[in-house]
């Protein structure tokens, strides 16, 4: 255990092979395929990897850690290419799975690995649905990493990716740590390697954006194949030429139940805490398992108290679908089962339906987010804090005739945190801050609209206008910008609309929107915001070639003939840099501008030119830095000047900044920090036992 001795290197994470190193959870996933590809080569193939998705937060670093690890990817024959959108990626990886197609194939397989935020999963739909219909590669594989925001702490609307994959008959995957996402991403790619299904994999926020120290030991452990699980003659793996009635039923009748079989080979979901007598059994996967864990320890439950009790603990790595064998030898001799999950039941579910029809002699009480009496009981909205876990927790053991030493001491555990709930609620922030742009940034501008017109907002930086008095209200998913107009126009005698459109969201969907206004013959105006960046994801250059002069071409293209092009320098645009007709404004004229677009009759356009701040002040410093390699004297003459760097006051990887802080404790790291700082001021009542209780997960 510990720190490997010897000199350390930042790259160590990526090319160290044994041992233990310290990594964030997106290094963590970047590191994936370099392991699976270290495996093959130890089995004797030769494959390559493939890596497409679209940024979003919890993953939107992911791109800018895979370029910057591009060195160790190529050793492994690695290649990341991003995606214009998320749909367009999962094609690419779908393609990824018919290299044995072509005559000329390099390698014997190449790893597919998709990635991107929820909203870009439900963009995935039909791919998904296709691709893993026609199956993955044997010697490839295909593992989707969605990135699930339940909380919409920096997302537009809460989102989980599990009916996405179910839906698409898709077997997915929900690690709880760093550690695991590793270890199940291998296991990921053995799964659809050997059942032909594309398999998902959850990662969220509290494990993602944490870092660990990782144990490397079981990095190249083989995986068993199903012994009892017959595949059928030819396998399940994609092949052409391939009939669409014989691709749903090797599907239907056979993906899923290999994946199953695998998941129950190699222990996917395992009983990590049992006791002589076990009569309430407890359910959780990914963070809410975490969550249960540390419940249990705040609420005092050591491994002697959990054995009083009568404690069985299931630790669930597949939620979908839910291997039954596990779930009966689970559920022998229990009383209750307690499934807890965040948002919408999925393991509840199952469980109720591979017990319903088992013997009723063994069959257990299930509560989770309904109870015994098919009341409410977990909520479906709100993401679960320990807190709120540990006194529903509490709730259901008080049920059981407990030892009335332990039912005390939980009794009293539960009203310490129900008491310290209260007094969180009732405490207000003396400052209430609402998040705005950056100092110097474009959307101050040109988010403004003239005095009686209304825009309409999308995603990105900009969005932050429908918080201040600029006359935007209501908003799309990202590709959809201005759409809704198309539904309210035919309806209302409000003649025009402005639609503010970032130009990464252009570059990744927006420009279709724009297609269907023309095509509706809709009176609007496109205010197309040039920042050169997909700011608000962590500032990523569009991933192919922009220019607002290339974006007069298409929008001309599209058959719009009002076009304004809005900069701080109109002269630098000559006639026969942009498309005919459009016109050059300087960037203080954009109310008179835009006052002409609201009488013009049809679908208008401004594209508006000016750098994101954040970027061009950090283009600034690198460039500054890589060609002094001395800091520079700071200009004092503009007033800017002196503000610090990156003065965005939002949490620039996702969609939305919160808009206040509620106070939870639902990570495992942030509620361990929480509770251990609280217990220095007021600490819960003292457990009956003083017996030691590991306080890591032994999962
Ligand atoms: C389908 C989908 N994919 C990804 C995201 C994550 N996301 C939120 S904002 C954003 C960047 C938008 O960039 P841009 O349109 O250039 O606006 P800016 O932030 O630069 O103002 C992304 C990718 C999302 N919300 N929806
Ligand atoms: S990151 Fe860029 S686009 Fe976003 S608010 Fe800051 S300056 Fe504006």
């Amino acid at each position: 255990m510990g720190i490997n001795q010897g000199p350390i290197s930042l790259d160590q994470k990526y090319t160290q092979q044994t041992g233990h190193v310290f990594t964030t959870g997106i290094q963590a996933l970047v590191r994936l395929p370099m392991a699976q590809i270290r495996r093959d080569r130890a089995n004797g193939l030769n494959t390559a990897g493939f890596i497409s998705g679209y940024r979003g937060s919890p993953l939107g670093g992911y791109d800018q850690q895979l370029f910057a690890a591009r060195k160790h990817l190529e050793q492994y024959n690695i290649k990341f290419q991003p995606g214009v959108n998320e749909d367009l990626a999962a094609t690419a990886v779908w393609g990824s799975q018919q290299l044995n197609l072509s005559p000329g194939a390099k390698y014997d397989g190449v790893v597919g690995i998709w990635y991107g935020k929820g909203p870009g999963v439900d963009r995935c739909g039909d791919v998904f649905r296709h691709g893993n219909a026609a199956g993955s590669a044997k010697n490839g594989g295909v593992l989707c990493l969605a990135g699930d925001d339940h909380g919409a702490k920096s997302s537009t609307v809460p989102h989980q990716s599990d009916h996405a994959f179910m839906s698409a008959l898709m077997p997915y995957l929900y690690p709880s740590s760093i550690h695991e996402m590793i270890e199940m991403g291998l296991l990921g790619i053995a799964m659809s390697r050997y059942s032909g299904c594309w398999v998902g994999m959850k990662v969220i926020t509290e494990t993602v954006e944490t870092t660990a120290e990782i144990d490397l030991t079981d990095e190249m452990k083989p995986f068993i194949i199903p012994p009892d699980f017959e595949l059928p003659p030819g396998g399940l793996n994609l092949r052409w030429p391939d009939d669409r009635f014989e691709q749903d039923r090797r599907l239907q009748d056979y993906k899923g139940f290999a994946a199953i079989a695998f998941a129950r080979a190699n222990k996917v979901n395992r009983v990590t805490m049992d006791s002589p007598n076990a009569r309430f059994g407890i359910m959780a996967s990914g963070k809410s398992y975490e969550d249960v864990r540390q419940a249990l320890r705040e609420l005092g439950v050591t491994e002697q108290v959990a054995a009083k009790i009568g404690l069985r603990l299931y630790k669930i790595g597949m939620p979908w679908p839910l291997e039954p064998e596990g779930v009966h030898e689970f559920a022998v001799g229990l009383e209750e089962i307690f499934i807890v999950e965040e948002r919408r039941e999925i393991v509840e579910n199952q469980v109720k339906q591979v017990l319903f029809n088992w013997r009723d002699d063994v069959r257990p009480r299930i509560v989770g987010k309904m109870d015994e009496h098919d009341k409410r009981f977990l909520t479906f909205a709100a993401e679960l804090s320990v807190a709120s876990l540990a006194t529903s927790l509490t709730e259901r053991l008080l049920k059981l005739d407990l030892n009335p030493e332990i039912a005390e001491m939980l009794r009293a555990k539960a009203d310490w945190f129900n008491g310290r709930q209260a007094s969180q609620m009732q405490a207000t922030a003396p400052v209430s801050r609402t998040p705005y742009f950056c100092s110097g940034c474009p959307h101050n501008t040109s988010t403004k609209v003239p005095e009686g017109s209304r825009a309409l907002a999308g995603i990105g930086c900009h969005f932050m206008a429908l918080w201040m008095d600029r006359s935007t209200e209501t908003f799309t998913h990202m590709g959809g910008e201005g759409v809704p107009w198309v539904g309210i126009a035919p309806f209302t005698n409000e003649n025009h609309i402005f639609a503010n459109l970032g130009d990464g969201t252009y570059f990744h969907s927006g420009l279709l929107a724009i297609r269907q206004a023309v095509a509706s013959k809709t009176n609007i105006t496109y205010k197309i915001l040039y920042n050169d960046a997909v700011a608000m994801t962590g500032g990523q250059r569009h991933d192919g070639d922009l220019s607002p002069q290339q974006i007069t071409f298409q929008l001309h293209a599209e058959g719009i003939r009002e076009i304004y092009l809005v900069s701080e320098s109109p002269d630098s645009y000559p006639a026969s840099t942009i498309a005919p007709g459009v016109k050059l404004h300087h960037r203080d004229e954009l109310q008179d501008v835009m006052k002409m677009c609201r009488e013009y009759k049809g679908t208008s356009a401004i594209v508006f030119v000016q750098t994101c701040a954040a970027e061009k002040r950090r283009r600034t410093r690198v460039r500054s830095v890589s060609i002094k390699n001395t800091p520079r004297k700071p200009d004092t003459s503009s007033p800017r000047a002196s503000r610090p760097w990156f003065g965005c006051r939002w949490p620039r990887s996702g969609a939305i900044a919160p808009m206040a802080s509620t106070p939870r404790a639902s990570s495992p790291a942030i509620a361990a920090r929480r509770s251990a700082a609280t217990t220095s001021s007021s600490s819960p009542p003292a457990s009956i036992s003083n017996s030691t209780t590991s306080s890591s997960s032994p999962a």
